[in-house]
Protein backbone atom coordinates (compact mmCIF):
# COMPACT_ATOMS: atom_id res chain seq x y z
CA UNK A 1 0.00 0.00 0.00
CA UNK A 2 1.33 3.61 -0.81
CA UNK A 3 -0.11 5.19 1.88
CA UNK A 4 1.81 4.14 4.97
CA UNK A 5 -0.38 6.17 7.14
CA UNK A 6 -3.76 4.18 8.49
CA UNK A 7 -6.73 5.57 10.68
CA UNK A 8 -8.69 3.23 12.41
CA UNK A 9 -12.29 3.82 12.71
CA UNK A 10 -14.67 1.33 14.54
CA UNK A 11 -18.28 1.83 14.19
CA UNK A 12 -20.09 -0.31 16.47
CA UNK A 13 -23.38 -0.55 14.91
CA UNK A 14 -26.18 -3.40 14.95
CA UNK A 15 -28.90 -1.43 13.51
CA UNK A 16 -29.13 -2.79 9.83
CA UNK A 17 -30.16 -6.34 11.00
CA UNK A 18 -32.00 -8.19 13.48
CA UNK A 19 -29.25 -10.15 15.27
CA UNK A 20 -27.87 -9.13 18.27
CA UNK A 21 -23.70 -9.19 18.64
CA UNK A 22 -21.78 -7.27 15.54
CA UNK A 23 -21.61 -4.19 17.26
CA UNK A 24 -18.82 -6.04 19.00
CA UNK A 25 -17.32 -6.71 15.71
CA UNK A 26 -14.81 -3.88 16.10
CA UNK A 27 -13.54 -5.14 19.57
CA UNK A 28 -13.26 -8.56 18.48
CA UNK A 29 -11.11 -7.38 15.47
CA UNK A 30 -8.95 -5.41 17.60
CA UNK A 31 -8.28 -8.49 19.41
CA UNK A 32 -7.22 -10.40 16.89
CA UNK A 33 -4.58 -7.91 17.02
CA UNK A 34 -5.44 -5.53 13.87
CA UNK A 35 -3.11 -2.69 15.03
CA UNK A 36 -0.01 -4.91 15.87
CA UNK A 37 -0.35 -6.60 12.26
CA UNK A 38 -0.59 -3.93 10.43
CA UNK A 39 2.51 -2.11 12.37
CA UNK A 40 4.58 -4.90 11.86
CA UNK A 41 4.20 -3.79 7.99
CA UNK A 42 6.10 -1.14 8.47
CA UNK A 43 2.27 1.02 8.83
CA UNK A 44 2.04 4.17 11.22
CA UNK A 45 -1.19 3.13 12.93
CA UNK A 46 -3.60 5.32 14.29
CA UNK A 47 -6.41 3.96 16.10
CA UNK A 48 -9.29 6.70 16.45
CA UNK A 49 -11.02 4.48 18.56
CA UNK A 50 -15.24 4.01 17.71
CA UNK A 51 -17.86 5.95 17.22
CA UNK A 52 -20.14 7.13 19.15
CA UNK A 53 -23.42 4.32 18.44
CA UNK A 54 -26.40 4.22 21.47
CA UNK A 55 -27.24 1.01 22.29
CA UNK A 56 -30.68 0.65 22.37
CA UNK A 57 -33.25 -2.07 21.55
CA UNK A 58 -33.21 -3.10 17.38
CA UNK A 59 -36.64 -1.97 16.03
CA UNK A 60 -37.62 -6.08 14.64
CA UNK A 61 -41.09 -5.13 13.43
CA UNK A 62 -42.44 -7.69 10.80
CA UNK A 63 -43.76 -4.65 7.87
CA UNK A 64 -40.84 -2.07 8.80
CA UNK A 65 -39.51 -1.48 5.47
CA UNK A 66 -36.69 0.46 6.96
CA UNK A 67 -35.44 -0.56 10.46
CA UNK A 68 -33.80 1.26 13.00
CA UNK A 69 -33.32 4.16 9.86
CA UNK A 70 -33.26 7.14 12.31
CA UNK A 71 -30.35 5.55 14.43
CA UNK A 72 -28.83 4.67 10.66
CA UNK A 73 -28.96 8.05 9.50
CA UNK A 74 -27.04 9.24 13.09
CA UNK A 75 -24.36 6.70 12.49
CA UNK A 76 -23.68 7.44 8.71
CA UNK A 77 -23.60 10.80 9.20
CA UNK A 78 -21.14 11.13 11.93
CA UNK A 79 -19.32 7.98 10.20
CA UNK A 80 -18.75 9.84 6.69
CA UNK A 81 -18.07 12.90 8.78
CA UNK A 82 -14.51 10.73 10.33
CA UNK A 83 -14.19 9.49 7.15
CA UNK A 84 -13.28 12.61 5.25
CA UNK A 85 -11.33 13.98 7.59
CA UNK A 86 -9.41 11.00 7.81
CA UNK A 87 -8.67 11.55 4.33
CA UNK A 88 -8.28 15.04 4.61
CA UNK A 89 -5.36 14.12 6.45
CA UNK A 90 -4.04 12.32 3.95
CA UNK A 91 -4.53 9.05 5.77
CA UNK A 92 -5.72 5.68 4.56
CA UNK A 93 -8.94 5.16 6.09
CA UNK A 94 -9.98 1.77 7.64
CA UNK A 95 -13.34 1.10 9.04
CA UNK A 96 -14.64 -1.58 11.35
CA UNK A 97 -17.76 -3.11 11.28
CA UNK A 98 -20.96 -3.46 12.57
CA UNK A 99 -22.88 -4.67 10.02
CA UNK A 100 -23.13 -3.43 6.53
CA UNK A 101 -25.74 -0.70 6.90
CA UNK A 102 -22.55 1.31 8.08
CA UNK A 103 -20.50 1.61 4.76
CA UNK A 104 -23.47 4.15 3.59
CA UNK A 105 -21.52 6.97 5.87
CA UNK A 106 -18.29 5.53 5.12
CA UNK A 107 -19.41 6.08 0.96
CA UNK A 108 -20.83 9.84 2.09
CA UNK A 109 -17.28 10.34 3.30
CA UNK A 110 -14.99 8.85 0.45
CA UNK A 111 -17.34 10.00 -2.00
CA UNK A 112 -16.90 13.88 -1.14
CA UNK A 113 -13.44 13.21 -1.37
CA UNK A 114 -12.65 10.84 -4.94
CA UNK A 115 -14.95 11.83 -7.92
CA UNK A 116 -14.84 9.26 -9.64
CA UNK A 117 -14.72 6.84 -6.84
CA UNK A 118 -14.68 2.71 -7.79
CA UNK A 119 -15.85 -0.10 -5.19
CA UNK A 120 -15.16 -3.71 -4.96
CA UNK A 121 -17.88 -5.05 -2.75
CA UNK A 122 -16.53 -8.51 -1.73
CA UNK A 123 -19.60 -10.08 -0.51
CA UNK A 124 -22.00 -13.14 -0.72
CA UNK A 125 -25.00 -10.80 -1.33
CA UNK A 126 -25.88 -7.77 -3.58
CA UNK A 127 -27.11 -5.57 -0.96
CA UNK A 128 -29.17 -3.66 -3.83
CA UNK A 129 -32.47 -3.50 -2.10
CA UNK A 130 -34.82 -0.57 -1.33
CA UNK A 131 -37.89 -0.54 0.54
CA UNK A 132 -39.69 -1.68 -2.49
CA UNK A 133 -37.62 -5.11 -2.54
CA UNK A 134 -36.43 -5.59 0.68
CA UNK A 135 -37.17 -9.20 1.71
CA UNK A 136 -36.43 -8.43 5.31
CA UNK A 137 -36.93 -4.66 6.00
CA UNK A 138 -32.89 -4.66 7.14
CA UNK A 139 -30.89 -1.81 5.76
CA UNK A 140 -27.64 -4.08 5.60
CA UNK A 141 -29.42 -5.26 2.91
CA UNK A 142 -29.54 -2.31 1.01
CA UNK A 143 -26.46 0.00 1.41
CA UNK A 144 -25.25 -0.33 -2.76
CA UNK A 145 -28.31 1.02 -3.63
CA UNK A 146 -28.85 3.46 -1.26
CA UNK A 147 -25.17 4.70 -2.72
CA UNK A 148 -26.28 4.81 -6.20
CA UNK A 149 -29.13 7.22 -5.12
CA UNK A 150 -31.97 4.65 -4.88
CA UNK A 151 -33.65 4.06 -2.20
CA UNK A 152 -35.56 6.57 1.02
CA UNK A 153 -34.49 10.24 0.21
CA UNK A 154 -33.01 10.09 4.11
CA UNK A 155 -31.04 7.51 3.57
CA UNK A 156 -29.37 8.65 -0.36
CA UNK A 157 -29.32 12.42 0.95
CA UNK A 158 -26.97 11.34 3.50
CA UNK A 159 -24.59 14.24 4.04
CA UNK A 160 -26.28 16.10 1.60
CA UNK A 161 -25.40 14.58 -1.92
CA UNK A 162 -26.42 11.98 -4.18
CA UNK A 163 -25.56 9.79 -5.90
CA UNK A 164 -22.24 8.61 -4.22
CA UNK A 165 -20.81 6.62 -6.92
CA UNK A 166 -21.96 5.17 -10.35
CA UNK A 167 -23.25 1.71 -11.44
CA UNK A 168 -20.23 1.11 -13.93
CA UNK A 169 -17.75 1.79 -11.18
CA UNK A 170 -18.84 -1.50 -9.01
CA UNK A 171 -17.65 -4.54 -8.87
CA UNK A 172 -19.82 -7.44 -6.78
CA UNK A 173 -17.26 -10.42 -6.40
CA UNK A 174 -18.85 -13.52 -4.11
CA UNK A 175 -22.48 -12.87 -4.92
CA UNK A 176 -24.55 -16.07 -4.10
CA UNK A 177 -27.54 -15.39 -2.87
CA UNK A 178 -29.34 -12.04 -4.86
CA UNK A 179 -32.96 -10.98 -4.48
CA UNK A 180 -35.50 -10.96 -7.87
CA UNK A 181 -35.05 -6.83 -7.50
CA UNK A 182 -31.22 -6.82 -6.49
CA UNK A 183 -31.29 -9.11 -10.05
CA UNK A 184 -33.36 -7.10 -11.99
CA UNK A 185 -31.21 -4.01 -10.78
CA UNK A 186 -28.12 -5.33 -11.93
CA UNK A 187 -29.49 -6.09 -15.30
CA UNK A 188 -30.71 -2.57 -15.74
CA UNK A 189 -27.62 -1.09 -14.46
CA UNK A 190 -25.39 -3.33 -15.60
CA UNK A 191 -23.37 -3.98 -12.72
CA UNK A 192 -20.21 -6.02 -13.00
CA UNK A 193 -20.78 -8.78 -10.50
CA UNK A 194 -18.03 -11.83 -10.38
CA UNK A 195 -20.79 -14.57 -8.39
CA UNK A 196 -19.60 -17.68 -7.22
CA UNK A 197 -20.04 -19.68 -10.59
CA UNK A 198 -17.31 -17.16 -12.49
CA UNK A 199 -15.23 -17.66 -9.18
CA UNK A 200 -15.78 -21.37 -10.23
CA UNK A 201 -14.88 -21.31 -13.77
CA UNK A 202 -12.30 -18.56 -14.02
CA UNK A 203 -10.35 -19.41 -10.85
CA UNK A 204 -9.86 -16.22 -8.66
CA UNK A 205 -7.10 -15.48 -10.48
CA UNK A 206 -8.32 -14.38 -13.37
CA UNK A 207 -11.35 -13.17 -11.83
CA UNK A 208 -9.24 -10.31 -9.56
CA UNK A 209 -6.94 -9.42 -13.11
CA UNK A 210 -10.14 -8.37 -14.91
CA UNK A 211 -11.91 -6.31 -11.73
CA UNK A 212 -8.37 -4.60 -11.84
CA UNK A 213 -8.30 -3.78 -15.51
CA UNK A 214 -11.86 -2.99 -15.63
CA UNK A 215 -11.90 -0.24 -12.79
CA UNK A 216 -8.29 0.97 -14.23
CA UNK A 217 -10.08 1.50 -17.69
CA UNK A 218 -13.36 3.29 -15.76
CA UNK A 219 -10.20 5.84 -14.75
CA UNK A 220 -11.14 5.98 -11.30
CA UNK A 221 -9.50 8.11 -8.72
CA UNK A 222 -9.49 5.39 -5.89
CA UNK A 223 -10.95 2.18 -5.00
CA UNK A 224 -12.88 1.28 -1.53
CA UNK A 225 -12.74 -2.71 -0.74
CA UNK A 226 -16.19 -3.09 1.06
CA UNK A 227 -15.74 -6.85 2.56
CA UNK A 228 -18.39 -8.20 4.29
CA UNK A 229 -17.09 -11.35 6.40
CA UNK A 230 -19.81 -13.34 4.41
CA UNK A 231 -18.53 -13.92 1.38
CA UNK A 232 -16.28 -16.27 2.36
CA UNK A 233 -17.60 -19.83 3.19
CA UNK A 234 -19.19 -20.17 6.40
CA UNK A 235 -16.04 -22.75 7.29
CA UNK A 236 -13.60 -19.96 7.67
CA UNK A 237 -16.15 -17.23 9.11
CA UNK A 238 -18.87 -18.77 10.62
CA UNK A 239 -19.14 -15.79 12.93
CA UNK A 240 -22.15 -13.57 10.35
CA UNK A 241 -25.56 -12.72 10.63
CA UNK A 242 -26.53 -14.19 7.47
CA UNK A 243 -24.14 -17.09 6.51
CA UNK A 244 -24.76 -18.65 2.87
CA UNK A 245 -22.86 -22.17 2.21
CA UNK A 246 -20.82 -22.54 -1.16
CA UNK A 247 -18.78 -19.56 -0.63
CA UNK A 248 -15.25 -18.36 -1.23
CA UNK A 249 -12.80 -19.89 0.41
CA UNK A 250 -9.73 -18.81 2.89
CA UNK A 251 -6.95 -19.28 -0.08
CA UNK A 252 -8.64 -17.49 -2.86
CA UNK A 253 -9.73 -14.62 -0.65
CA UNK A 254 -5.94 -14.54 0.31
CA UNK A 255 -5.20 -14.48 -3.31
CA UNK A 256 -8.07 -11.69 -3.87
CA UNK A 257 -6.35 -9.53 -0.99
CA UNK A 258 -2.92 -9.95 -2.34
CA UNK A 259 -3.42 -9.57 -6.14
CA UNK A 260 -5.21 -6.27 -4.60
CA UNK A 261 -2.23 -5.14 -3.07
CA UNK A 262 0.52 -5.72 -6.18
CA UNK A 263 -2.18 -3.65 -8.34
CA UNK A 264 -1.72 -1.06 -5.73
CA UNK A 265 -5.09 0.79 -6.60
CA UNK A 266 -7.01 0.33 -2.97
CA UNK A 267 -7.64 3.72 -1.45
CA UNK A 268 -9.67 2.69 1.85
CA UNK A 269 -11.24 -0.12 3.15
CA UNK A 270 -14.39 -1.64 5.71
CA UNK A 271 -14.19 -4.59 7.29
CA UNK A 272 -17.95 -5.71 8.46
CA UNK A 273 -20.52 -8.39 9.72
CA UNK A 274 -18.42 -9.68 12.40
CA UNK A 275 -20.68 -11.20 15.03
CA UNK A 276 -18.63 -12.68 17.87
CA UNK A 277 -21.70 -14.33 19.64
CA UNK A 278 -22.39 -16.08 16.53
CA UNK A 279 -18.59 -17.14 16.18
CA UNK A 280 -16.30 -19.89 17.25
CA UNK A 281 -13.21 -18.60 19.30
CA UNK A 282 -13.07 -15.34 17.25
CA UNK A 283 -12.12 -16.93 14.09
CA UNK A 284 -13.59 -14.68 12.00
CA UNK A 285 -12.49 -11.14 13.16
CA UNK A 286 -9.02 -13.65 13.02
CA UNK A 287 -9.72 -14.30 9.25
CA UNK A 288 -10.63 -10.37 8.53
CA UNK A 289 -7.35 -9.46 10.36
CA UNK A 290 -5.25 -12.22 8.29
CA UNK A 291 -7.10 -11.07 5.11
CA UNK A 292 -5.94 -7.10 5.94
CA UNK A 293 -2.51 -8.53 6.18
CA UNK A 294 -2.37 -9.68 2.66
CA UNK A 295 -4.18 -6.33 1.96
CA UNK A 296 -1.36 -4.23 2.89
CA UNK A 297 1.26 -6.39 1.73
CA UNK A 298 1.47 -9.70 4.57
CA UNK A 299 4.76 -12.19 2.61
CA UNK A 300 4.47 -15.57 3.11
CA UNK A 301 8.00 -16.22 2.49
N1 LIG B 1 -30.54 -9.78 0.75
C1 LIG B 1 -30.98 -9.96 2.11
C2 LIG B 1 -31.71 -8.74 2.63
O1 LIG B 1 -31.73 -7.73 1.97
C3 LIG B 1 -29.83 -10.34 3.02
C4 LIG B 1 -28.75 -9.29 3.17
N2 LIG B 1 -27.78 -9.71 4.15
C5 LIG B 1 -26.48 -9.40 4.14
N3 LIG B 1 -25.99 -8.63 3.14
N4 LIG B 1 -25.72 -9.82 4.97
O2 LIG B 1 -24.67 -8.57 2.92
O3 LIG B 1 -32.26 -8.76 3.71
MN1 LIG C 1 -23.16 -7.05 2.85
MN1 LIG D 1 -23.47 -10.31 2.97
MN1 LIG E 1 -24.14 -10.21 6.11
Amino acid sequence: MQNKNISIIGVPSDYGQRRRGVDMGPSAIRYAGVVERLEALGYEVVDEGDIQVKKGNLIVEQNNKLLNIDDIIKISTELGDRVENVLNAGRFPLVLGGDHSIAIGTLSGLAKHYKNLGVIWYDAHADLNSPETTPSGNIHGMPLAVCLGIGDDRLTQIRDFTPKIKPENIIIIGARSVDPGEKELIKKLGIKVYSMHEIDRLGMTKVMEEAISYLIQKQVDGVHLSLDLDALDPLYTPGVGTPVPGGITYRESHLAMEMLEEANIITSAEFVEVNPILDERNKTADTAVALMGSLFGEKLV
